[in-house]
């Protein structure tokens, strides 16, 4: 068996310490970070949602897949931020209010640093206000959000919204992604770009700072 089976193998079956094992060993071996993320721990997490859609497990199984992930993540985010040095721009990142779900957002964050943005992650759960004072402070070429479930679709209009009524819309682009967003949708509410996974949003951010 692959070590990249391993890893997603080691996030079926909750076991975080050997995520962690089995990420290090790939990238002893040699695989390429991006690989090991999509192979291992996002089809490992694929299998898990697959599962919780269908009742065969419940949320304390799916948090303990999630804190596999996250471990893992852990292992590769400084090998992908150190393949680039130098920044090609900076994003401000973060899940919508109401909204809890982090791993794909996380992965859109390492995927953008691996890319050689510098990148800004708020969190989860994020008010309007947060995002437009993050604006503030930080000078982002890019607000990314993510939205993964439908009922928190509507707190993207309403960020954008607010970054609208502040006036600071001009200084940033603004990117959206998650399961229930669409290109359609995104471009409808008033935003510039979409990435429908976090390969994609990596080109969207790209096209956004022009270096695409
Ligand atoms: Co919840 N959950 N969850 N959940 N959860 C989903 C999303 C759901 C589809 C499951 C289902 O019912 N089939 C469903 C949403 C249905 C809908 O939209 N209507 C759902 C629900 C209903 C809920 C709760 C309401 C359940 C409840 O309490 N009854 C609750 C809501 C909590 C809240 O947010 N307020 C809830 C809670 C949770 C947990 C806390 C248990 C846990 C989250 C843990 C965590 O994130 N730390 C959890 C999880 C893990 C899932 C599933 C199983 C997996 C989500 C995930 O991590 N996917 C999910 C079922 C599934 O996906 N089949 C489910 C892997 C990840 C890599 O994919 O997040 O889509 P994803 O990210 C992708 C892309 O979307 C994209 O790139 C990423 C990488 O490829 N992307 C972007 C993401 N952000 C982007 C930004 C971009 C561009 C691309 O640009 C800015």
């Amino acid at each position: 068996m692959s070590v990249l089976e391993d890893i997603k193998n080691s996030i079926i079956t909750y076991k975080p310490a050997k995520t962690i094992e089995f990420c290090q060993q790939a990238i002893n071996e040699g695989i390429d970070p991006k690989l090991i993320l999509s192979e291992g721990l996002i089809a490992g997490m694929g299998v898990i949602g697959e599962k919780f859609k269908s009742n065969k497990i419940y949320v304390p199984e799916v948090l303990i897949a999630a804190k596999c992930t996250h471990a893992g993540l852990d292992i590769l985010k400084p090998i992908l931020a150190a393949a680039k040095a130098v920044s090609i721009g900076k994003v401000v990142l973060g899940t919508v209010k109401d909204d809890l779900h982090d791993i794909g957002k996380n992965l859109v964050a390492m995927m953008l640093e691996g890319a050689g943005f510098e990148v800004v992650n708020l969190g989860v759960n994020v008010d309007p206000e947060k995002f437009i004072e993050a604006i503030k402070e930080h000078h982002p070429n890019i607000i990314a959000m993510s939205s993964l479930i439908t009922s928190t679709l509507p707190n993207v209009e309403t960020t954008i919204k607010a970054i609208v009524d502040s006036g600071l819309r001009d200084q940033v682009k603004i990117m959206v992604g998650g399961a229930p967003v669409t290109e359609e949708w995104v471009m409808q509410i008033g935003g510039d770009g979409f990435g429908k996974d976090a390969t994609a949003a990596v080109d969207a951010a790209k096209k956004l700072v022009g270096v695409a």
